[in-house]
């Protein structure tokens, strides 16, 4: 668990601090960032093109795009709808760029990304191919140094950290996993060239990478055998082709949608349910039930029907119920049907396929559950269960997550004031203030930090990204040597996130949102779950209030 109330961090003494202004003008950049995805492509933007800023960006992958990047899985796309899963800052883009399906596919969403980088001429400003592996403050100096995976060091006044929040692979280790002599790919790092046709495939994990990689291999491999830990609920998408009068209408819309986007809960493009869902008969939740179900789409289903399927348990067995009769009605082996009934909460990020459940009828997909059989080892041919058949296999694909939010930070050597490390300061659970600061870290930014916003995540990194930039501009503007997150305020908004987290069902099943995907991860709020509207208006007030819980040596006072 996170930390539990005030207190737990130590108030930063801001006055002792010896290092000026002039001094972190020594540094080398103004700003370093990390990574460059959706995330750090518009803090470069933002801070080099609008606040004039010196800036690099670094990532370790061989191109832009991050996420888009890295997950080339067959399969692989967003289910964020197309319309919304983009950003809006750019009105030229919002009405030149098209699509064609309700859903972007990895390619589409990666060709964009490029796109915009190249429109924006960003490229020269970020250094592909190099991880970083340390950003240390310096006390004296007030700058921080960033080390690159080949030993090279620079300087920088800020670093904003843009690592993503599903970005570093878990990897299990299964007994026998260096012995198989077929190919064996994380999803997170699969190559472009690899191909699973006419191959006998196995996967690992199905959540939501591992239903899409399910669906799309099934259709084109010898064999498929999926090894099923936990049954997982999956809605119709209902992904199909959209009209060129529909992205018109989109267009013309995009005002009124994002302005929709931002104040809902989960930022995806349709409106919440406010009806509770024993509110209303069984043959009308039936009738909701179907209504969405027909229309498709993960988020649409758990939060558009009714206004409580996360939070209230009768709603929530109402809707799991409904998804358990549509998995006995569609799939055609009664032993199958059984298998693939989950019988826990419906409290996982809520995921959406086409045919996830009609992909079990095909002759070339075998279902194992690995609770009922467990995985005894991988062998050199494929893997052994625990009934002694061994699932003999050309690929092997490991769609097992990420360690996710704080993943990335905690292999890095982040050392901010005093030499304290990342690992200590969050020996108890990642923590931020309003899920972009860390006391103790100053002028350190994190976007999609500990403790952000549950929600679609383009629109939940702009509004960050713009937080920081307008946070970074007021101290530039103020003459601030240092901007840092009090530890009373880091403690207030952690003890916040858990109530609310506590109010909802998400804690009562095991998941990445909590860390428990990850053997030996402590569990620990991850998400303010409060919705993107409250948490765009939390920090609206943080900012009229002059940055309240920000230490500003020197910022002017709000007008
Ligand atoms: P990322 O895109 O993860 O980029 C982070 C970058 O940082 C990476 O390129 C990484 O290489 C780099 N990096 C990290 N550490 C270092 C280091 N030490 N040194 C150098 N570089 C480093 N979100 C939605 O809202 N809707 C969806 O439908 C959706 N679908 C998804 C499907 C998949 C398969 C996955 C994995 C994620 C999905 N997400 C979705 C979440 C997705 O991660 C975000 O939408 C978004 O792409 C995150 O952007 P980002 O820039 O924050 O992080
Ligand atoms: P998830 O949602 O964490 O799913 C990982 C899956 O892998 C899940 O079914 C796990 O089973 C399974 N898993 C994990 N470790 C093991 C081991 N050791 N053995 C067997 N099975 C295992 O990751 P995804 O990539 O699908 O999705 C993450 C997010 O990325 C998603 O929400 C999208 O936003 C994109 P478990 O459920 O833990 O029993």
């Amino acid at each position: 668990m996170g930390h539990t109330g005030a207190g737990s961090h130590t108030p930063v003494d801001l006055g002792t601090r010896e290092f000026t202004v002039s001094d972190t003008q020594k540094a080398d950049l103004d700003a370093v960032v990390i990574g460059a995805g959706f995330a750090g492509i518009y803090m470069l933007h933002k801070l080099r093109d609008e606040l004039g800023l010196t800036v690099r960006v670094f990532d370790k992958a061989g191109g832009v795009g991050g996420t888009w990047y890295w997950n080339r899985y067959p399969g692989a796309m967003s289910d964020t709808e197309s319309f919304v899963y983009r950003y809006s800052f750019d009105q030229t883009m919002l009405q030149e760029w098209d699509w064609e399906t309700r859903y972007l596919d990895q390619p589409e969403i990666l060709a964009y990304l490029q796109a915009v980088v190249e429109r924006h001429d960003l490229a020269k400003d970020i250094q592909l191919e190099t991880g970083i592996d340390a950003t240390v403050f310096d006390d004296a100096r007030g700058i921080w140094t960033v080390t690159t995976d080949d030993g090279a060091t620079i300087t920088a006044r800020y670093v904003v950290t843009a690592l993503g929040l599903l970005s570093r692979t878990n990897f299990p280790d299964i007994p026998g996993r260096d012995s198989f002599e077929g190919t064996l790919v994380h999803t997170g790092a699969w190559p472009a060239d690899l191909t699973t046709d006419g191959k006998r495939v196995g996967v690992i994990g199905t959540g939501s990478t591992g239903c899409q990689v399910i669906c799309a291999v099934s259709k084109t491999a010898q064999h498929l055998t999926v090894f099923q830990r936990s049954a997982q609920y999956s809605v119709p998408s209902g992904n199909g082709p959209v009209s060129a009068e529909y992205v018109d209408g989109c267009r013309a819309d995009y005002d009124r949608i994002w302005g929709q986007v931002k104040d809902s809960a989960v930022g995806f493009g349709f409106t919440e349910s406010d009806v509770p869902a024993m509110s209303v008969s069984a043959d009308e939740r039936r009738r909701v039930f179907q209504e969405n179900w027909d229309i498709g789409n993960g988020f649409r289903f758990m939060f558009g029907t009714f206004s409580d399927i996360a939070t209230d348990e009768d709603a929530n067995r109402a809707a799991s119920d409904f998804i358990r009769s549509k998995i006995e009605e569609v799939v055609d082996d009664p032993e199958t049907a059984r298998k693939l009934m989950p019988s826990d909460l419906y409290a996982k990020r809520p995921l959406c396929n086409t045919d996830y459940y009609e992909t079990y009828n095909r002759d070339n997909v075998t279902l194992v559950s690995i609770k009922e059989n467990p995985i005894t080892e991988i062998t050199p041919n494929g893997v052994l269960t625990s009934d002694g058949v061994e699932h003999e296999l050309d690929i092997l694909v490991l769609a097992t997550g990420f360690d996710a939010v704080d993943g990335q930070y905690t292999r890095m050597d982040l050392r901010g004031r005093g030499g304290e490390t990342i690992q200590q300061h969050w020996k108890d659970g990642p923590t931020s203030y309003l899920g972009v600061a860390t006391s103790g870290f100053p002028n350190l930014f994190m976007i999609l930090g500990p403790n952000g916003p549950f929600s679609n995540i383009p629109p939940a990194i702009e509004i960050q990204v713009e937080m920081v930039a307008d946070l970074i501009r007021t101290a530039e503007e103020g003459g601030s040597a240092a901007v840092e997150a009090t530890g009373d305020a880091e403690d207030d908004w952690t003890a916040t996130c858990r109530e609310i987290a506590d109010m909802t069902l998400f804690p009562k099943a095991d998941s990445w949102i909590f860390g428990a995907n990850v053997p030996g991860k402590k569990n620990a709020v991850m998400f303010y779950m409060a919705g993107l509207g409250n948490y765009r208006q939390k920090l609206v007030d943080v900012a009229a209030a002059g940055y309240d819980g920000f230490d500003l040596r020197g910022a002017p006072a709000p007008a």
